[in-house]
């Protein structure tokens, strides 16, 4: 931006998917092509769900074809009607399952240090027309799982967590996708664990199970029998080969990850103007993301600007999650939607940046970053004059 090259050419992503295992990853395809089995409940997709639900320690898990279809089915295999709780600080997706269902999104404030649903702001929104809480474990941080769980049983509310950032995270002891009615993950390919495209519903009560399994595969119980208003989000047999082939570096992945963002850390935590989000003592984090909160006052730069900056250097880091969900035209004349209800969602979505993180990205990489926002903040007036054009 001030001229010489880019510290990075070509530029280092935001996140890279782990890559199969070629050999593993042969033998499940020409298994697939042996079997002539691509879909429909394959002995892959089976033996993923297995696999997938011993890992996750979750009573029951059903995998779907991404995690925005099983955000629409988890809410509409509970029944529901009326209004839903969520949080504007997150992927379209999960506000969009809600209107999708026709159920009405009201939107909650955040809590400024963990960026969740803030239980206390929602208890105030309850109604009469109130079915259901949809919090996110934004960035795989952990939700206030008892306040949520308080709340739910004071007022009768069914609880869908929007888990798709939260593989492998475990609170106090207890898998992540144990807490509330049911649990969704994403197992895009920019998520943690991936099958290209793909999601699952999980969940403490096995009772739950066959009603999701119905609605994933358009309603049909026999070939007599169709019930209810099923859909297709099945997961394919090439997926579940994706996944199983990956399955078993995960732990590797999270620890490669935990690696790098502890590097981030020891390198930026003097530097003033940053702000991390606080991870509870009692939870086993997965790294999925490492989002900094900017301070513009204390950085001398805004997080657009930091942004901006960091892309000429060749970084792509992500604004996630601005625009906030209720600043979208389909929702932003929601009473709830208005930004003064929203005061910390929107102070947040304006200062938060996302950071580089993956298993793979060296760790001179990660240095050279830690270097590049320094050189950055240092360089702050004469940045801020080049994106003002006056430079
Ligand atoms: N709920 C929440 C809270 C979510 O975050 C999401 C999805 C959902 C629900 C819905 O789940 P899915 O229906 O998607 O399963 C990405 C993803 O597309 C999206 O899945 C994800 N959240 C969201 C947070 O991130 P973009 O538009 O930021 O992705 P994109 O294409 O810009 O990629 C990000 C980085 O990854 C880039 O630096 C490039 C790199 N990349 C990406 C892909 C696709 C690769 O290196 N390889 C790849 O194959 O939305």
């Amino acid at each position: 931006m001030l001229g010489g090259s880019p510290r990075f050419s070509p530029a280092v992503f935001l996140t890279r998917p782990r890559v199969p295992d070629a050999t593993l990853f042969a033998e499940l395809i020409a298994s697939i092509f042996r079997e002539r089995w691509f879909t429909n409940d394959g002995a892959l997709v089976r033996r993923l769900e297995a696999d997938l639900r011993e890992r996750l320690g979750v009573g029951f898990l059903s995998v779907f074809c991404n995690g925005t279809v099983a955000l629409q089915v988890a809410l509409r295999s509970l029944g529901l009607r009326g209004e839903v709780i969520t949080t504007p600080f997150t992927f379209p997706a999960t506000v969009h399952s809600v209107e999708w269902n026709s159920l009405s999104p009201v939107f909650c404030d955040i809590d400024p240090d963990t960026y969740n649903l803030d239980p206390a702001s929602a208890e105030s929104l309850v109604t009469g027309d109130t079915a259901a809480l949809l919090p996110v474990h934004v960035f795989g941080t952990p939700c206030d799982v008892d306040a949520i769980a308080r709340l739910a049983s004071r007022h009768g509310l069914s609880v869908v967590y929007d888990a798709c950032h939260a593989f492998g995270v475990v609170r106090g002891g207890t898998p992540i996708g144990r807490f509330g009615d049911l649990s969704v993950l994403s197992f895009h390919a920019t998520k943690l664990f991936h099958t290209a495209e793909g999601g699952a519903i999980v969940g403490p009560d096995e009772r739950l199970a066959p009603s999701v399994k119905l609605l994933r595969n358009f309603g049909i119980v026999n070939e007599d029998e169709v019930l209810g208003v099923g859909l297709n989000g099945k997961m394919s047999e090439l997926s579940a080969a994706v996944g199983l082939a990956l399955l078993s570096g995960i732990d590797e992945e999270i620890a490669l990850r935990g690696s790098r963002a502890a590097r981030y850390h020891e390198g930026l935590a003097e530097m003033p103007g940053l702000r991390w989000p606080a991870v509870a003592a009692n939870t086993v984090p997965n790294h999925a993301y490492l989002p900094v909160e900017v301070d513009p006052e204390a950085f001398g730069l805004t997080r657009n600007e930091l942004h901006a900056a960091l892309r000429a250097e060749g970084i792509v880091t992500r604004r996630y999650f601005h625009p906030l969900c209720s600043e979208n035209i389909a929702y932003r004349d929601l009473p709830s939607a208005r930004p003064e209800r929203l005061p910390v969602a929107h102070r947040v979505a304006a200062r938060v940046l996302c950071l580089p993180l993956y298993g793979e990205l060296p760790m001179s990489a990660v240095e050279a970053i830690v270097e590049a926002i320094r050189e950055v903040r240092a360089a702050a007036p004469r940045v801020r004059a080049v994106l003002a054009g006056s430079l």
